[in-house]
């Protein structure tokens, strides 16, 4: 059994860690084999938020491009055990349904907490079923008021002037 909500009732330092980037393309694991699509941050803003996050799975904020829209999100931070990557990847899954893929636009990112550390896992079902839990843990975890302030925060609103 899994704690239904993350962290404590005011996020605590580091928190807010601000992260920005043009979305690239990864290896499209993603959406084709876990159903779980996660957008990638390029791997400078990966090695920057090194300095400030240990790796493991965080929740937080996200917003798209021009859209001022801002959904939850669930980030995968660090080296996925389960497929034994050599780097050091930030992955985005947005908790929104987009009618497209928006690869080349910018992802902004306001993490607001930690989850769980990655795992290594036997099954690709078990590590669905963990996400899932993870995505009903942000969603609960950023109702709270001082969660929920950071939606509408100047850096998660702040659109570029141009389509990135
Ligand atoms: P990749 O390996 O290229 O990251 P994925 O299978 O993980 O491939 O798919 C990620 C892409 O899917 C993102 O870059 C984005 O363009 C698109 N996408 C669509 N919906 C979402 C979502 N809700 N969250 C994250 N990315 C999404
Ligand atoms: N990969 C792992 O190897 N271990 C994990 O514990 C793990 N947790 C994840 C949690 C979330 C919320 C997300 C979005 C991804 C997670 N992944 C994990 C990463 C997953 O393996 C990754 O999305 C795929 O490698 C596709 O790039
Ligand atoms: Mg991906």
């Amino acid at each position: 059994m899994r704690a239904p909500i993350a962290g404590p009732e005011t996020p605590q330092t580091p928190y807010p860690v601000h992260l920005r980037g043009v979305v690239s393309k990864g290896f499209g694991r993603g959406s084709k084999e876990l159903g779980i699509p996660t957008a990638n941050l390029p791997d400078e803003v990966a090695e920057h938020a090194g300095k400030t996050l240990e790796t493991g799975i965080y929740f937080g904020w996200a917003g798209v491009g021009r859209d001022q829209a801002v959904y939850p999100m669930v980030m995968s931070f660090g080296w996925n055990p389960f497929y034994k990557n050599e780097k050091r990847s930030a992955e985005v899954h947005i908790i929104h349904t987009f009618p497209a893929d928006f690869y080349g636009e910018e992802l902004r990112v306001t993490v607001l907490g930690y989850i769980r550390p990655e795992l290594n896992y036997t099954t690709l079902e078990a590590l669905i079923e963990d996400i899932n839990t993870d995505i009903r843990v942000a969603i609960k975890s950023l109702e709270r008021p001082a969660y929920a302030a950071y939606k509408t925060h100047a850096f998660i609103t702040s659109t570029p002037a141009t389509s990135a």
